[in-house]
């Protein structure tokens, strides 16, 4: 910075000396925050890697096969930019107006729809190339743009962090307990229907599909690549030569708190039994560091994101034919139900290390396509999206709780998937209807064509969201500014929150 300060202060001078002879000189500098925005909205996926294997020099081990998916790369090796990348660096070079142009063109992947209504955004970004004032004008926006305002400031911590970052993630490890809005893969080989490593389900995955219950990334996914985690967590069912040290993820497709829960699908591991998955790893864990208290230590520093609960309602309870939940108790009494067995668990977890945990509600359950078709409405089903309000007022008083229980050296934070609307403010034209042919159980069709216009679509198939969707959720969850939507702070918060670490 010290150094583009004084080449700019040089240019200035050459430009007046030379005024005469009509010489020019401009200065190109694009800062470091707007090219990440730059990159991150024309679908590189791949920030902080390089493309080709690398040697010790940091260049290409010669004849090694690089990366397939070399559009999605920003490092063709570990100094240099790929081409994909020089593109950009050169297009807006050409003509700073071109950052306007990129940001509202539709050619690109990413999500640049979020940014076609926040003009003031775009006027801000045309200062950028005399890098001084533009930071404060992105909080130049009117109230009802407070979501794009939100995903762009995210954006730029993402950036800022990329950029300085390094591939040190900003929290050692992330385990994660969950649902099939998390699952990577864990149910490929369990005897159930609710799998999806077949096509359509990754289309937009760098790899084959993966057992990912959407087109491309889910919301942890980008949440861990936000917190600058390289690659995402592995799936407890396929660790392979992966480092668990980094984290584990035991989310389960049709998984619930309660273990009967999504089982007229088949096999699935629920919250119970993710636990016992974890417990198992911690011992690996103690093994590889020399000792359960040194394990302990380590795991204190950990995110836990628990992300489970509407399996509950949507393969239970509202199943009354397959389920008896709905004649036993009433929907308040079945939520405090859930959330006393949720209550143990966390417990456990406590028991084992766990200190930073982010706590997700239940969605807007009634609103799935599946919903609105399996109940022949024509808007959200009412009563089960009631259901999971009580769910969350419950949840939010558990945060609260043990927040005050352990509050020497504990952190929870709740997450509110009810809140926000993701509609066409955010640039989604289809909200209730999925992207994919579906199947009558909601999952996609095997091999059936998706829709192409993917970014317009809210959900994937019946039940899931697409990737366009999980990036809103996992860019506002990572930095919020209202309550009502991540309490008591966000995720960015959680992280450089640190309570009196390294109690045993
Ligand atoms: C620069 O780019 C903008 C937007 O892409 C375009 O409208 C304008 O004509 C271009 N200017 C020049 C000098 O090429
Ligand atoms: C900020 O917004 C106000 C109100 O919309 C507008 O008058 C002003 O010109 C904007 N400032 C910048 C730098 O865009
Ligand atoms: C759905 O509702 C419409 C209108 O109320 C009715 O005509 C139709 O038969 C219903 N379909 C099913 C499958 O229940
Ligand atoms: C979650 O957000 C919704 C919508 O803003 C709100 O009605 C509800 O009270 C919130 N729930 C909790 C537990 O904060
Ligand atoms: C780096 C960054 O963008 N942080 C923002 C997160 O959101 C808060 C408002 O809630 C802003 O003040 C921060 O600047």
């Amino acid at each position: 910075m010290l150094f583009n300060e004084k080449v700019k202060a040089v240019v200035d001078r050459f430009n007046t000396k030379f005024s005469a002879d009509s010489s020019k000189f401009i200065f190109i500098i694009i800062e470091d925050a707007i090219y990440m925005v730059l990159l991150l909205i024309s679908g590189f996926r791949v920030l902080n890697a390089p493309c080709c294997p690398s040697g010790e020099n940091g260049q290409c081990v010669e004849d090694k096969t690089a990366c397939q998916n070399r559009k999605e790369y920003v490092f063709s090796d570990e100094f240099h930019p790929t081409e994909a990348a020089n593109q950009i660096i050169a297009i807006t070079s050409y003509n700073a107006s071109n950052i306007n142009h990129l940001l509202h063109s539709t050619e690109f992947t990413g999500i640049p729809a979020i940014y076609t209504h926040s003009s003031s955004f775009s006027t801000s970004i045309t200062c950028s190339l005399s890098p001084t004032s533009c930071t404060i004008n992105f909080f130049n926006l009117t109230r009802d743009m407070q979501t794009s305002w939100l995903v762009l400031s995210v954006f730029l911590l993402a950036a800022i962090n990329c950029m300085h970052g390094h591939g040190e993630p900003q929290v050692p490890c992330l385990f994660i307990f969950g649902d099939s809005q998390s699952d990577s893969g864990n149910n490929n080989d369990l005897p159930t229907s609710a799998k999806s490593n077949y096509k359509p389900y990754g289309i937009d995955f760098p790899e084959v599909p993966s057992g990912r219950f959407t087109n491309g990334r889910t919301a942890i996914d980008i949440t861990s690549q936000l917190l600058g985690f390289e690659k995402f967590i592995p799936p407890y069912a396929n660790i392979g030569g992966s480092d668990i040290l980094k984290g584990v993820n035991y989310a389960s497709g049709a998984a619930g708190i309660r273990i009967e829960t999504g089982t007229h699908m088949g096999v699935d591991i629920s919250l119970g039994l993710q636990l016992a998955n974890h417990e198992r790893i911690v011992s690996e864990i103690a093994i590889k560091l020399g000792g359960y208290e040194k394990a302990v230590k380590y795991l204190n520093k950990c995110l836990y994101y628990v992300n489970i609960g509407n399996n509950d309602y949507i393969n239970n309870y509202f199943l009354p034919n397959l389920y008896p939940t709905s004649r036993i108790y009433s929907r308040e009494r079945y939520a405090q139900v859930l959330i006393d067995q949720l209550s143990l668990h966390i417990q456990g977890l406590h028991d084992v290390g766990a200190r930073k945990y982010i706590m997700v509600g239940a969605g807007l359950i009634g609103c799935t396509p599946n919903a609105i078709f399996t109940h022949n409405e024509s808007s959200c089903v009412e009563e089960m999206n009631v259901a999971a309000f009580i769910f969350n007022d419950k949840l939010k008083a558990l945060v609260d709780q043990f927040n005050t229980r352990f509050s020497s050296d504990s952190q929870f934070i709740f997450i509110n998937s009810t809140f926000g609307a993701l509609d066409s403010s955010l640039g989604f034209k289809v909200l209730d209807a999925p992207c994919c042919p579906s199947e009558r159980n909601g999952q996609c069709v095997p091999n059936e064509v998706p829709c192409q216009n993917r970014k317009e679509y809210v959900f994937w198939d019946e039940f899931h969201t697409t990737e366009a969707a999980n990036m809103i959720v996992a860019i506002t969850s990572y930095n919020a500014s209202n309550e009502a939507f991540t309490y008591p702070m966000d995720i960015q918060h959680l992280v450089d929150h640190s309570p009196l670490i390294s109690s045993i």
